[in-house]
């Protein structure tokens, strides 16, 4: 090998040296890599166990459609209302409320999380239904529904979600934990 091209070779190789160096003098970070919590940062080297995650605590429903929903009971002709929450459009359902009878429509009706289930950073659906209290008299309505991904839309406390058509709104609590 000739002086100018071991030359070269040295060259390179300090440079290699001194590069890594370079890279290693930056000190580690660490923080949360878990997409689901609510304090993600993408930016930080090592995952530790500072990861926070959202639990719902409650659900509330405000707003309907002003109308007669069960036309053929005159005497309760006010919605009944149903909620329901879940994932994959609603075919996997987390929660499905008990029924708060003759709702007003303007009115907020909250219900406790049976389960504190964790709300992750995928898109989850909502429903709300006019259920059927009176045989022959009555039958289940879809009445309004939206969704909503909870983690990229957290605010610390809760979610708003208004439905598709823009008739009702929807309100997850939750306990970041
Ligand atoms: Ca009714
Ligand atoms: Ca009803």
């Amino acid at each position: 090998m000739n002086t100018w091209l071991k030359l070269i070779y040295l060259a390179a190789a300090v440079a290699i040296v001194l590069s890594s160096c370079k890279k290693d003098e930056e000190p580690d970070t660490f923080g949360c890599l878990d997409v689901n919590a609510a304090n993600y940062d993408g930016s930080v080297d090592w995952q530790d166990n500072s990861c926070k995650f959202l639990y719902v605590t409650e659900f509330e429903i405000t707003y309907h459609e002003d109308k007669s929903w069960d036309d053929l009971n005159p005497l309760f002709s006010e919605a009944d209302l149903v909620v329901r929450v879940g994932l994959d459009n609603l075919n996997t359902v987390k929660y499905a409320s008990n029924t708060q009878l003759d709702a007003d429509p303007d009115s907020a009706y909250g219900f406790t999380a049976t389960e504190q289930f964790q709300l992750t950073n995928e898109t989850w659906y909502w429903d709300l239904s006019n259920d059927d209290m009176v045989p022959l008299l009555e039958t289940y309505d879809f009445m309004a529904g939206g969704s909503f991904n909870p983690v990229f839309s957290n605010n610390g406390s809760y979610v708003t979600s208004m439905s598709s058509d823009g008739t009702t709104q929807f309100k997850i609590y939750y306990d970041i934990r």
